[in-house]
């Protein structure tokens, strides 16, 4: 029990520097996190595949069979032996994957930790289109804000299930109705992506992307200037 409630300090401490990703001024991007656990994933399979491929093809010519008459002599393991033969090869590959469960819970926490001076936008989905309402209340059919600084967003449906899928900041979240949901994500450099969305949500499913548009902060301020000259 003791060594138990080691553990989870253990993991708390482990895990607390990242739940503050809100108030230590570093801010941790979840594209970053997301693209390098990704490359680890691709690495990790490709070195087991590799070494399974290897073996594979070593076992089927030293053990192919020379004469059809032939009868398999397998050496005896002792259960000592037989034991081992599964605990040790088992034990590598579960650290591997706890190895890497670790790094996605991590990720996780950056996902869900929204940084304290995050620009906070509410997104509502609707057969078939997206709206965007700004904190000064202009409403846009574009998803457009300011490089250098996170963006949240607070989503809900009017309709059915959609969901808000931004494959160039590596993120989405469901959105429906009867709930508020969130994602956060952090515009570097001005460019133009898209939001798409990735939940079935009717025959204009299909239909429903438009433009995320992450632009330098005076142009985004002197647009906003100018939507709210014309509400
Ligand atoms: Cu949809």
């Amino acid at each position: 029990m003791k060594r138990m409630s080691s553990v989870v300090a253990g993991i708390t401490s482990l895990v607390a520097p990242l739940a503050a990703n809100a108030q230590d001024g570093v801010i941790q991007d979840p594209a970053e996190g997301w693209d390098n656990l990704w490359y680890e994933m691709l690495v990790d399979i490709t070195v087991i595949g590799v070494v399974f491929m290897i073996a594979a093809i070593y076992m089927l010519i030293r053990y192919r069979t020379k004469d059809p008459d032939a009868v398999g002599r397998g050496p005896k393991l002792t259960k000592a032996q037989a034991i081992a033969w599964v605990l040790i090869p088992a034990s590598i590959f579960m650290a591997d994957d706890f190895f890497l469960s670790a790094k996605g819970w991590s990720l996780w926490n950056i996902q869900r930790g929204v940084p304290d001076n995050a620009l906070e936008i509410k997104v509502t989905g609707y057969q078939w289109y997206w709206e965007f309402e700004y904190e000064n209340g202009v409403i846009l059919e574009e998803l457009i804000v300011p490089i250098g600084q996170p963006v949240v967003l607070r989503m809900t449906g009017e309709d059915v299930i959609h969901s808000f899928g931004l494959p160039e900041y590596r993120i989405k979240e469901d959105v429906m109705p009867g709930r508020v949901t969130y994602l956060w994500f952090y515009p570097k450099e001005a460019k133009e992506t898209v939001v798409t969305c990735t939940e079935f949500c009717g025959v204009a499913h299909s239909e429903m992307y438009t433009r995320v548009a992450a632009i330098d902060p005076m142009e985004y301020e002197a647009l906003m200037a100018k939507e709210v000259a014309e509400m």
